[in-house]
């Protein structure tokens, strides 16, 4: 098994503050209790489950124009950069369990500390691309990549929290899945810097085979570098998602979904993963709560490897009867 001897990190990372609905803090837990570490065991892994991060509170965090916990928010994430810097460096493939998406900003930041060539595929329905002038909401959840993005950095204000991190990430280093709720600044801000990006239109107009082809292509066929998947599970339908604080309409089918996670992890790349934004709260029960987190759980076992060709588990030859 090509996985014997391969190392997973799974870092949990219980925070919310990049939006304002209480309860994605509990995605690690839901996540795991899906059976994650179980999946990831059975595809011949060793996993290291590091547990989930302890993030300060503050007691005093003003809201920075109209974003609010700017500086818990840059906490959080400054300490999730030293985390994934960590796991990434000690040799494991590294899974973070969200929380909301504003802690990509540390997952991808630390990251690029080992590998400064990464490219990043962002699977969501939203762009996460708003600055804090542009942004509707405040919220930080919404404006994840443009604290990465180098050229942006013109539009970026100084937020408190954030001095810690410089943006090291090329437009042409990134590629989107998944849009069709983006805001008319977000929108600017893809056509101005040519970033490439899949919207549930072009996936209906030309397969998720076609996409997933254009989109490996144009971030290694110059070279082979490091991926980083940040995974929205709102990307995902909502009747099959239910459990998430931003839904929206019209998303990847399950298969879509888990082929897309299927050709990352065929280009033997994968680095680092993000899962985020399953909020337990929001499910209208308990069944659509099961059902999300574990959806996350079939998405990062796809990415890690678990085929429907199968092959997953050792085996040695089929036996004879004496
Ligand atoms: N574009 C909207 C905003 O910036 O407020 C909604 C963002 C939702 C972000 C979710 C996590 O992907
Ligand atoms: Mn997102
Ligand atoms: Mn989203």
């Amino acid at each position: 098994n090509q996985n014997r001897g391969h190392s997973v990190a799974i870092l949990g990372a219980p925070f919310s503050k990049g939006q304002k609905r209480r309860g994605v803090e509990h995605g690690p837990k839901a996540i795991r209790d899906a059976g994650l570490v179980e999946r990831l065991s059975n595809l011949d892994y060793s996993v290291h489950d590091f547990g989930d991060l302890s993030f300060p509170r503050l007691d005093k965090d003003e809201n920075f124009m109209q974003v609010p916990f700017p500086r818990t928010v840059g906490g959080a994430n400054k300490l999730l950069s030293t985390a994934v810097n960590g796991a990434v460096g000690a040799g494991h493939t590294c899974v973070m369990l969200g929380g909301d998406h504003s802690l990509a900003i540390g997952s991808v930041e630390g990251h690029s500390r080992q590998c400064p060539d990464l490219c990043l595929i962002w699977v969501d329905a939203h762009a996460d691309v708003n600055t804090p002038l542009t942004s509707p909401s405040g919220n930080l959840h919404g404006q994840s990549v443009a604290f990465l993005l180098k050229e942006l950095q013109d539009k970026m204000p100084k937020i408190p929290g954030f001095s810690w991190m410089k943006p090291f990430l090329s437009s042409s280093d990134l590629v989107y899945i998944g849009l069709r709720d983006v805001d008319p600044g977000e929108h600017d801000t893809l056509k101005n810097l040519g970033i490439q990006y899949f919207t549930m239109r072009d996936i209906d107009r030309m397969g998720i085979q076609r996409i997933m082809e254009v989109t490996l292509d144009s971030l290694l066929a110059r070279k082979q570098r490091p991926i980083h998947l940040s995974f929205d599970i709102d990307a995902f339908d909502p009747s099959l998602a239910p459990a998430t604080g931003t839904p929206v309409n019209g998303g990847l089918t399950y298969r879509e979904g888990i082929y897309i996670a299927e050709e990352i992890h065929n280009t033997g790349l994968l680095s680092v993963m993000d899962l985020v934004e399953v909020n337990p709260v929001l499910g209208a029960n308990s069944e659509a709560v099961e059902a999300t987190a574990g959806l996350a759980v079939d998405v990062i076992a796809s990415s890690l490897g678990q085929s429907r060709e199968g092959a997953n588990a050792a085996f040695q030859e089929t036996p004879s009867p004496k």
